[in-house]
């Protein structure tokens, strides 16, 4: 008796009665033939054989009785499932901009992702994806839940972020026969897949200095700066730095980076910075701008200059984003220095009288007495006769002097 199954084991033919200490099959005997082989991954249809001679109980082949012979058929076929899961921000949000890990806020709408793809041989049923931890599940509708080899079907589930997570999602298959009817002997298959959601944290630092611990004098410029650390682990956004000047402090000017916008405060007794991009983990900034002491603080006193810096990003250490700077002001004669002596009005010499005004010619004339008297009088008789001529004759006079 010969069993041949050329698809599988070595495909040499079999002698079934081997081994079973009798060579013969009597009628309602039954015999088992176990061959070892691999299924390929396309699956395999095996076509049997057995054939044998027809003998006595003794086994003596019987002549002229036709040979007994059978076939019959078996199909394997591969069954499996894969699962991608991922993860992308907002509610109900396109998969195809989903991650393996997603960077989001607390508080967010976001969307689960799956990907189911039937990767045997083999319809499967397929009914949802879920992780029961978690209470993730998202349902397959009807008409997709029959999935074809070769096939995959994409569905979501929404959830809100309440922190860091990861989701172990896993989906199940039955394997279906061509009918459509589940194959209860078949194994069900299975596949997990995780995926992750991470809180962004940029753990922000700032530190303050100035270029002068004192004493300082009224009028003197200081520099402020202000060093701004992102110790990560992610890039923080909506970087704000506020910085606070105590009485005795004027700005003479803002911190001038082109990354940063920065404006004073209504009273000028302060100043905010937004920084327009992110700043990235690991990575420094600095701001720096200047101010001058001015005539009010008292002297020998501590001037305090706060700043402080914070983000739309959480920051889980808070007690290193103020930072101080300090100068003194000096003693009473360098803090508000006595005003110089005041200089005279009119600086020169002691002035000069001013010398009497020059009477006018016309007196000096009349003035004139002594040997000139017989003149005088002439000219007198002269100014009776003929008016006008008198002052001619006066400064001609003078003259003679
Ligand atoms: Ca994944
Ligand atoms: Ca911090």
């Amino acid at each position: 008796m010969l069993f041949d199954a050329p698809d599988i084991g070595s495909g040499d033919p079999i002698d079934v009665l081997e081994g079973t200490g009798s060579n013969v099959l009597l009628p309602g005997q039954s015999v088992v033939v176990l061959v070892l082989g691999e299924i390929p991954d396309i699956g395999l249809i095996s076509n049997a054989t057995v054939e044998a001679d027809p003998s006595d109980v003794q086994g003596n082949v019987l002549t002229g009785v036709a040979r007994p012979s059978d076939d019959d058929t078996a199909e394997v076929r591969e069954a499996s499932i894969s699962l991608e899961t991922t993860a992308a921000a907002g509610a109900g949000s396109d998969c195809a901009d989903a991650v393996e890990v997603l960077l989001i806020p607390s508080g967010e709408d976001m969307t689960w992702c799956f990907a189911v793809k039937n990767t045997g041989a083999i319809s499967l049923l397929v009914r949802e994806v879920t992780d029961q931890a978690l209470g993730i599940t998202a349902a397959i509708p009807p008409g997709l839940q029959n999935l074809e080899p070769g096939i995959t079907i994409f569905v979501s589930a929404n959830d809100v972020v309440q922190g860091p997570v990861v989701i172990d999602a896993d989906v199940k298959g039955k394997p279906l026969a061509s009918s459509g009817a589940v194959l209860d002997q078949a194994p069900e298959v299975a596949d997990m897949d995780p995926a992750r959601v991470v809180i962004p944290g940029a753990e922000l630092a700032l530190v303050k200095t100035i270029s002068t611990t004192g004493p300082v004098t009224v009028g003197q410029t200081v520099t402020y700066t202000l060093t701004i650390t992102n110790n990560g682990p992610h890039a923080a956004s909506g970087v704000r730095v506020v910085d606070d000047l105590p009485v005795g402090i004027s700005y003479l000017s803002l911190p001038g980076d082109a990354d940063w916008a920065c404006s004073y405060d209504g009273d000028q007794a302060g100043f905010g910075c937004l920084k327009s991009t992110d700043l990235a983990s690991g990575v420094s900034v600095t701001l720096r701008y200047t101010a001058q002491i001015n005539s009010s603080p008292p002297a020998n006193t501590a001037l305090i200059n706060v700043a402080e810096v914070s983000s739309d990003t959480p920051d889980g250490d808070l007690s290193n984003n103020r930072g101080e700077a300090q100068t003194v002001t000096g003693t009473g004669e360098t803090a508000i220095p006595t005003p110089p002596p005041r200089p005279p009005e009119y600086p020169g010499p002691f002035p000069t009288p001013v010398p009497p005004e020059t009477p006018p010619d016309e007196v000096l004339g009349l003035a004139i007495t002594g040997s000139s008297s017989n003149l005088l009088g002439m000219l007198s008789v002269a100014m009776l006769a003929l008016g006008g001529l008198l002052s001619v004759g006066s400064r001609r006079s003078r003259k003679d002097d």
